[in-house]
């Protein structure tokens, strides 16, 4: 009665699939020439504080960049994978963003501006994205960074139905009774 109960709430725990909060970018990797504004955090939910990607006040002496890291690690679904929450959100507030699974190799994904709350990769990344990189690309305004949020887990393919996990481990637990049965006869 214990296993059964016990793989019940596993398999609730499963089919409700990863928290929502739990997608926002959860740790500031690295920030180069960068200014804090309210809060200074660019990670977890939004909270109308974080980083302008300028060394100072627009236009920027210098223009900054800043790294995010996802502990749940991001895939490429249907449409939009990232939402950026940026304040000002003028269309001259430039910006490259790059992915990578190792913060070692950056992938370029696009040149975007502020107004552009959603992005899609859109197929040009395969790997899991455990990193967001955002470099400013324009020498007169910064763009105003709130918070990044991950719309997919990375699963190596499609988002799977809560119908499917119930599948797998239904798999595991009869291979898992074969396996006992198996050590058993054995013994
Ligand atoms: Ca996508
Ligand atoms: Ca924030």
């Amino acid at each position: 009665m214990k296993r059964i109960m016990t793989s019940a709430a596993l398999l609730a725990a499963l089919a409700a699939g990863p928290a929502q909060a739990s997608f926002f970018a959860d740790s500031l990797v690295s920030a180069v020439n960068t200014t804090s504004f309210g809060s200074g955090l660019v990670t977890g939910a939004p909270d109308g504080g974080g980083l302008f990607i300028g060394s100072d006040s627009d236009p920027p002496t210098f223009p900054g960049q800043f790294t995010v890291g996802f502990s749940t690690a991001l895939g490429d679904g249907a449409g939009a994978d990232l939402r950026l929450y940026e304040l000002a959100s003028s269309a001259n507030e430039t910006f490259d963003l790059f992915v990578s699974s190792d913060n070692i190799n950056f992938t370029l994904i696009g040149g975007f501006n502020a107004t552009n709350a959603f992005i899609d990769f859109n197929g040009q990344f395969a790997g899991p994205v455990s990193f967001v990189k955002i470099v400013n690309s324009s020498t007169v305004v910064s763009a105003d960074f709130d918070a990044i949020e991950g719309l997919y887990a990375f699963n190596g393919g499609a988002v799977p139905e809560p119908g499917s996990w119930a599948m797998m481990l239904a798999g595991f637990g009869l291979v898992g009774a074969a396996l006992r049965r198996r050590t058993v006869a054995i013994a």
